[in-house]
């Protein structure tokens, strides 16, 4: 048993490669880090979708540019090094660590925190140490940490009261404050409420075509999901007239959607009855939501995110018809889209759920790295 973590302070590093998913999940992680108590510098090279993701900052939270100078002498030096994504933290930093490791006698913890895979390979390199053998910091060790899905990993970004929020949330209020905010009208409770945090799948206008069949409201974040929605529109694709902001016609209605803060970003992931999200962090965040869920891998060069989606697919213990619908909506064959009926929708739904309650089991990755952290010091 790991005595509980005094205050530390902890330094992450983060690069925004594209879209918001690196910065997202370094937000997440620094604020999860920071309720625990924990000192959290975030060294970004793009903190411009903060503005956003995170208006209202958060106490014990000190977000510079990566750039910046070295912390100054009456500031901490870092317990805790953690570069996300092997993001390679800047020589000066590292440089200015290793003499404050001279004056003070130990050395941070460095962590090499990786991306989310439910892949073999990352049981297996959870923990491993990679020493250092050049450099300022000749002679410390690096750790890689992955995060994942089983007990053997380090676990998702969940923090202690996600789940007590959730059962609180008002879906109806929230459905009916959307409803007014867009100046909707006639949305019943029939309705099926879709959120759509996508790139660009090909089986889009399929999509959106077949959500006409019935009552369906879309809510589609800005960027190229609206993009995308409003190509397809566009080139009439889906037979579906361009619409404006939100409009309400035949059975589907589209909104599109502001950017907002993350937290209101997870409330509409648990108002609607099936969300389409992207990346890494929204699909953690669509899992800890509990409704049916599609998942657009990010797409890498030479297709390693097919053996990633089918990983992640198998653990998720997926029914066919999801796996299906996986296979389609990232083009991984041609086979039509076919949109799940409420009694599939029904059967995804419980899988996800099924899958939320193996993930709650066990710890949360800030939870493992506190206790990581406190065993390598
Ligand atoms: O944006 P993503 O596709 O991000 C990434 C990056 O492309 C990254 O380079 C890649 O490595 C990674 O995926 C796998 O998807 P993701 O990860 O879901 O990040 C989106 C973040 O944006 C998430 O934290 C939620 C947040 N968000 C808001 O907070 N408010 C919003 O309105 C929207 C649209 C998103």
């Amino acid at each position: 048993m790991t005595a509980p973590l005094a205050a530390l302070q902890w330094d992450v590093f983060c690069r925004v490669i594209d879209n918001f998913g690196d910065i997202g999940v370094c937000w997440r992680l620094a604020t999860q880090l920071a309720g625990q108590g924990q000192q959290v510098r975030l060294w970004v090279d793009d903190a411009s979708a903060l503005q956003w993701m995170a208006p209202d900052g958060c106490p014990g939270v000190d977000v510079r540019a990566w750039d910046a100078p070295v912390p100054a002498a009456h500031e901490a030096p870092p317990d805790v090094m953690l570069e996300a994504f092997g993001c390679e933290i800047a020589p000066e930093f590292i440089a200015y660590s290793a003499k404050q490791k001279i004056s003070r006698g130990h050395k941070p913890v460095w962590i090499n925190l990786e991306y989310l895979s439910a892949e073999a390979y990352v049981e297996r390199n959870h923990r491993l140490p990679s020493p250092l053998l050049t450099g300022p910091a000749a002679g410390w060790t690096r750790w890689f940490f992955y995060p994942g899905f089983t007990p053997a990993t380090g676990g998702l970004l969940r923090e202690p009261d996600l789940m007590a929020r959730r059962e609180a949330f008002d879906r109806s209020a929230w459905r009916a404050a959307h409803a007014a905010a867009f100046g909707l009208c006639g949305i019943g409770p029939g309705h099926r409420w879709v959120s759509l945090f996508c790139y660009e799948p090909a089986a889009l206008p399929d999509l959106l075509r077949q959500c006409q069949a019935q009552p369906t409201q879309l809510l589609v974040p800005p960027g190229r999901p609206t993009a995308a929605v409003q190509a397809v529109l566009a080139e009439g694709r889906s037979e579906i007239a361009l619409q404006r902001l939100s409009d309400n016609r035949e059975q589907l209605s589209i909104s599109y959607l502001p950017h907002r803060p993350q937290a209101a970003f997870d409330e509409m992931l648990w108002a609607c009855d099936f969300n389409a999200v992207r990346g890494e962090d929204s699909l953690v965040r669509a899992l800890w939501a509990g409704q049916a869920l599609v998942w657009h891998i990010y797409p890498q060069h030479d297709n390693a995110h097919h053996d990633k989606l089918w990983a992640f697919l198998d653990w998720l213990q997926a029914p066919a018809s999801l796996r299906q619908f996986h296979a389609t909506w990232n083009g991984l064959d041609s086979a039509p889209l076919q949109w799940p009926d409420d009694g599939t929708l029904s059967e995804w739904t419980a899988c996800i759920a099924a899958a939320r309650a193996r993930l709650l089991t066990q710890d949360n990755l800030v939870a493992q790295l506190l206790g990581f952290v406190a065993e390598k010091r």
